[in-house]
């Protein structure tokens, strides 16, 4: 009997354990910030077809990962839930642990962020936190992106380029000037980032394919052009090759 209770104990105590572990680093090392709900400009007149129409939408408050996760929060997780590896996790460079994780598919992230008690961020969501309410283009404002703004690629489509310090991902949260009005880093650039849903057009929201899925805010192959706010990559949710595709999470406020 004695025994029986102590393989009882064992077993809560380890549970505990693992679940303070399993809060700890992601939330130690990845604040959530608080963002504004409110009115706030929505899509792009002046950009590609998809971007368009521009449009003022009404968002509810909601808190959104500082950083991109890094590939140390993921490989906690992956020892944590059973669930697969990204997969450039062994990589010598892109596997870094204070790098962003990439190689992960849309659900990788999804299910990543569920885990967690939260989700991925809404294309509304991800431009309310990047943009402020006026519509900026990028993270840090108007101004033009360059090397001390943000980690991106060369001039032209779609090449590596070292004079911001990175041919590659460089680690979550270096480019603090590049930082959003909240202080959340990175959501221009470094790695495109999983939105939640589906890639619909803004004209017409009835009976929409569901082939793909939204990734945001450009990364370190992407020119200006891709790094702008607005801009919309429609892509293969089940896709988890890409170097440069990565997400983070949000929690939404009940
Ligand atoms: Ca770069
Ligand atoms: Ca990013």
């Amino acid at each position: 009997m004695i025994f029986y209770k102590l393989n009882i104990y064992i077993f809560f105590l380890f549970f505990f354990i693992s679940e303070c572990f399993a809060e700890s680093l992601f939330k130690k090392n990845n604040p959530f910030i608080f963002i504004e709900g409110g009115k706030f400009i929505f899509g792009n007149n002046n950009g590609e077809e998809n971007e368009k129409p521009q449009s003022e939408k009404n968002i509810e408050n909601f808190y959104i990962n500082k950083y991109e996760i890094s590939n140390l929060i993921f490989k906690e997780y992956v020892s944590l839930s059973g669930n697969r590896n990204s997969y450039f996790f062994d990589h010598f460079y892109l596997g870094k642990d204070t790098h962003p994780v990439v190689g992960v598919s849309w659900k990788d992230a999804k299910d990543f962020c569920n885990f967690y008690n939260a989700d991925l961020p809404t294309e509304q969501q991800y431009e309310r936190a990047t943009r402020g309410f006026n519509g900026n283009l990028y993270s840090w404002g108007n101004q033009k992106p360059s090397p001390n703004l943000v980690n991106m690629g060369s001039k032209e489509c779609c090449n590596p380029d070292n004079k911001d310090g990175y041919d590659a991902t460089s680690p979550v949260g270096q480019f603090n000037l590049g930082k959003t009005q909240e202080g959340v880093m990175d959501l221009t650039g470094n790695v495109w980032e999983w939105m939640d849903g589906w890639y619909y057009s803004y004209k017409n929201n009835n009976d929409q394919e569901e082939l793909f899925r939204v990734l945001r805010g450009g990364s370190w192959k992407n020119n200006a052009w891709k790094l702008r706010s607005t801009y919309r990559m429609a892509y293969n949710g089940d896709f988890r090759y890409a170097g440069n595709g990565g997400f983070r999470c949000i929690k939404n406020i009940k």
